[in-house]
């Protein structure tokens, strides 16, 4: 995603942040006078972090969908302990308005959340959010935020990868009935050496903001001998 879009637009300043930094903006002289020109935000004192923010990392992505990449960041409320740390997801718009969502609980058994991609994932204009939030030795979680009525809201959570013997796990974004949907892929195989693979595929689509189980899962019991397909696991969305 290119950092320096410029779109000619009024900048709103209607930043929330306690650093009251408002996105990158220049003043473009006009035969009628000067005009400004809105940026995308681009540099780390436009995201206007608090003080105790650290471990920073940063993205850009159309999370409103007006076509104007806006900044989006991740990062600790202090210093990092681990499990007990808070974090935050905020995203500046290009238009200025700054929006923070505090993450559920804590970024379990990682050293830090991070960012996984940022896609439209459902249709309608505006990038959606995915972080990887947690891992346990069978699977990492991925959360799917997106923006709704001025708000960072969380949408869904999947497993990915695998760390146990019989067991991988991913997600796909593709569509079902012309529709976007997740789906989620679940593999198991009872005798952890032998024996027969069985994957399991949940819908989930969209209603609103939030993605929801369509149907029932689908179960194939693969044959002796053939393995999962590794191409389905982890994240795949564009
Ligand atoms: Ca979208």
């Amino acid at each position: 995603m290119p950092i320096l879009l410029a779109a000619v637009a009024p900048i709103a300043c209607s930043s929330s942040s306690p650093g009251g930094s408002s996105p990158a903006s220049v003043s473009a002289s006009t035969a009628g006078g000067s005009a400004s020109v809105a940026t995308s935000p681009s540099t780390w004192a436009d995201l206007g972090l608090p003080s105790d923010a650290t471990s920073v990392s940063s993205r850009h992505g159309d999370i409103d969908g007006d076509g104007v990449p806006d900044l989006v960041a991740l990062h600790a409320n202090g210093p990092l302990y681990h499990s007990s740390t808070e974090w935050t997801l905020r995203v500046v718009l290009a238009t200025g308005e700054t929006i923070d969502k505090t993450l559920d609980g804590t970024c379990i058994n990682l050293s830090r959340c991070e960012f996984q991609s940022l896609y439209d994932a459902d249709g309608v204009p505006g990038d959606e959010i995915s972080l990887l939030v947690e891992h346990i030795t069978t699977f990492n979680t991925v959360s799917v935020f997106k923006l709704a009525d001025g708000q960072i809201v969380s949408s869904g959570s999947f497993q990915a990868a695998g760390g146990d013997v019989g067991y991988e796990f991913g997600f796909s974004c593709t569509q079902d009935e012309g529709q976007p949907v997740i789906v989620q892929h679940s593999f198991n195989r009872p005798h952890a050496f032998s024996g027969h693979w069985t994957q399991e595929d949940q819908v989930y689509s969209w209603k609103g903001a939030s993605l929801v189980k369509s149907g029932s899962p689908s179960t194939t019991t693969l044959a002796a001998g053939v393995e999962f397909p590794s191409d389905l696991v982890g994240e795949h969305c564009p």
